[in-house]
């Protein structure tokens, strides 16, 4: 099996960094505060977030936050929740969540709050128990979870909950990995995993690997490297991740590199790009691959980034 390649992922991640008119980059323009994040975290658990200025990217993450206190994916757009924690979360790779003005950006995400305990992404309303993650993982590294009302936020995510012990967007929608992620990590976070049937959900999720080791989001699809992170992190938090074959999960990542040029691919022999570079990434260092530091699974960012935001406040 294949070693991983750390100093030509680095090398790759920084060179997306830095280009701003090639394909990728223009492709992912609406997006560009979540690829920072995929990209800072991975470039932290590998040890190499020192290769990047911070100031400057501190400056650009401010700018992409609108009047509303919520973030664009860029400097002027119009603000979501996705990118609002993606704004957070860089912030806190490097220990600088104070240059926020925590109620205006914690009042914005409260306000997305619905009737019914759900959350909208942004003012157009669209609904999805993603939304209900972003929201209590922003606000609990916020420590502003008071500003909503966690029952009915957990309450709804439970009527999200499927026959097969899953989770969907919406309550009926069909059980999905990414889903189930973003659930059961809003469980842990507000201390509620007792809402999840451990057994018939590992059983769930442990079936998603297939002969090559690889990971898929649901049955009968093909595997996928980010799915290393949805499945994986979720069994973790339920305490059912021996319940896989690790080495194979492992190889199967390792094999999805570019050896040349560095990054990671969905599949073996696919384009690279940042998004799976870093969800194998993380995935390894879920399955405790030498050399890299952990990374929280509920929170998804490094061990030693939430202890130093998260734990100031425990009792
Ligand atoms: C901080 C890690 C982190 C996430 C923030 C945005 C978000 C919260 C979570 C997204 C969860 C989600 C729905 C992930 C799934 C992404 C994905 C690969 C979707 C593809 O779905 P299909 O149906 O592909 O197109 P399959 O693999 O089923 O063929
Ligand atoms: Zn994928």
């Amino acid at each position: 099996m294949g070693e991983l390649q750390v100093e030509k992922h680095t090398k790759y991640i920084l060179a997306v960094e830095k280009r701003k008119d090639d394909f990728e980059s223009v492709v992912m323009e609406h997006l560009r505060l979540n690829g920072a994040y995929w990209g800072l975290t991975t470039l932290d658990i590998l040890g190499k977030l020192d290769a990047v200025d911070q100031d400057e990217v501190i400056s650009w993450v401010m700018q992409c936050q609108h009047e509303a206190g919520g973030f664009g994916g860029n400097i002027g757009h119009d603000p979501h929740m996705l990118y609002t924690l993606s704004a957070i979360q860089v912030l806190a790779l490097f220990d600088k969540l104070h240059v926020l003005d925590v109620d205006k950006v914690s009042s914005y995400i409260a306000g997305l709050q619905n009737e019914d305990g759900s959350f909208s992404g942004d003012m157009w309303g669209e609904v999805d128990t993603r939304f209900s993650y972003i929201a209590i993982c922003s606000l609990a590294l916020l420590r502003q979870l008071d500003k909503i009302d966690v029952g009915k936020a957990v309450k709804y995510i439970v009527s999200c909950k499927n026959v097969d012990g899953g989770f969907g967007c919406t309550p009926g929608a069909e059980s999905h990995a990414g889903q189930i992620f973003c659930c059961v990590g809003a469980l842990a976070i507000t201390g509620s995993l007792h809402h999840v049937d451990k057994d018939l959900l590992g059983w769930w999720l442990c079936e998603r690997q297939v002969k090559s080791g690889g990971l898929n989001g649901r049955p009968e699809k093909l595997p996928d490297v980010c799915y290393s992170w949805w499945v994986l992190s979720s069994l973790i938090m339920i305490d059912r991740v021996h319940w896989i074959d690790k080495e194979k999960l492992a190889k199967f990542i390792l094999d999805c590199q570019d050896t040349e040029k560095g990054g990671i691919s969905d599949r073996p022999d696919d384009a690279v790009d940042v998004f799976h570079t870093y969800f194998g990434v993380a995935g390894l260092s879920l399955l405790e691959y030498s050399g890299l530091k952990p990374i929280d699974p509920a929170y998804a960012l490094p061990v030693s980034v939430v202890n130093k935001v998260i734990l100031p406040c425990r009792p």
